[in-house]
């Protein structure tokens, strides 16, 4: 949602005194509620949502303007003991994510609480130096005692220095979240100008939003075994706006189920994106769906590049 303007960046306000400003990375286990909650934060979509786990694949950047604080959230995939060559990248992106922020937000989902993929990464924040924060997050799912129980074992492991109990889903408790961020955040000029909301570029929200239809529409190891990229972006005459996608996969029989019997998958989740697509840009949008196989997309170094990680070796 970059878009080329005129920079303006407010270094106070004017009722309540000197902005403050800071980078908060949201860490946790896959499927945690990270993406929901930095939407939530940001008041729009910037990251995509699945209920299936690794949805996120790399640092997603939303902005949040609240009181006099520019906070800047950067949402990161999931941590979780990696296997293939893509998952090692999303988890070293994950784990970057967190050494670039002044805070880190430990966002745990209270129903599944601090068994596995969550003990391993409160034993891993004990190496990190910055300022960390518990949220319990899904506590419309769960008892207050155990929400009590699970707040006094997570902060057992690691001194926290503050617990929140929230519910990404249905906002509550996230406005005390950021209350306490623009106050802690240390002071100084806004990141980013006051209408920002992340920095990701247009195409890649757009390539995004159709993997997320993907993960939401296919099953079993389709979504993973997946990538999209914009290739064409075409703004016409008329107003609207020529959108050309590839999703690749690995193998001819992926291509054939993602295409679906008379192509009705791959319509059905074109115009799910198309929908969301053309709510988003405000203008009508005529898309394109490609699939494409390529058998070894998840060792090619460019994908990795367009998806904005590393390419581990
Ligand atoms: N009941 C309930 N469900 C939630 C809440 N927050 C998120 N969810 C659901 O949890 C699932 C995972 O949410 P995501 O935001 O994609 O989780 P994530 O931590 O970003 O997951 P990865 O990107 O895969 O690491 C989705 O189905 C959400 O709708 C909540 O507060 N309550
Ligand atoms: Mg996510």
């Amino acid at each position: 949602m970059t878009e080329e303007k005129e920079t303006v960046v407010p270094e106070t306000t004017e009722d309540q005194g000197p902005t403050h400003s800071g980078f908060v990375a949201l860490i946790g286990p896959t499927n945690a509620g990270k993406s929901t909650l930095l939407n939530r934060f940001v008041g729009a979509k910037v990251s995509i949502v699945s209920h299936k786990v690794q949805t996120t694949r790399a640092v997603v950047r939303g902005i949040a303007t609240h009181n006099n604080a520019q906070i800047v959230f950067m949402d990161t995939p999931g941590i979780f003991k990696p296997r293939r060559r893509l998952d090692r990248a999303m988890v070293t992106s994950a784990w970057g994510g967190a050494k670039d922020a002044d805070l880190i937000m430990l966002l745990i989902d209270s129903e599944r609480g601090i068994r596995g993929d969550a003990e391993a990464i409160l034993e891993g924040l004990k190496e990190v130096n910055q300022p960390k924060i518990l949220v319990l997050n899904k506590i419309d799912r769960v008892r207050r005692e155990d929400l009590l129980a699970l707040a006094a074992a997570a902060n057992e492991k690691i001194a926290f220095t503050e617990t929140f109990m929230v519910s990404a889903e249905n906002g509550s408790g996230c406005d005390d979240v950021l209350d306490y961020l623009a106050k802690t955040l240390p002071e100084g000029p806004w990141y980013y100008p006051e209408d920002q909301i992340s920095d990701l570029p247009m195409r890649q929200l757009a390539a995004e939003i159709t993997r997320e239809k993907l993960f939401l529409r296919l099953h079993q190891e389709l979504p993973y075994a997946s990538h999209v990229e914009t290739e064409k972006w075409e703004e016409r005459k008329d107003g609207s706006v020529r959108i050309e996608q590839v999703i690749y996969v690995e193998r001819d029989s992926q291509k054939k189920i993602t295409l679906g019997k008379g192509g009705e998958t791959i319509k059905a989740i074109s115009s799910a994106s198309r929908r969301e697509l053309s709510e988003i840009l405000e203008q009508p949008v005529h898309l394109f769906l490609f699939v494409k196989v390529r058998e070894n997309w998840g060792d090619d170094p460019e994908r990795f590049r367009e998806m904005g990680l590393d390419f581990p070796t």
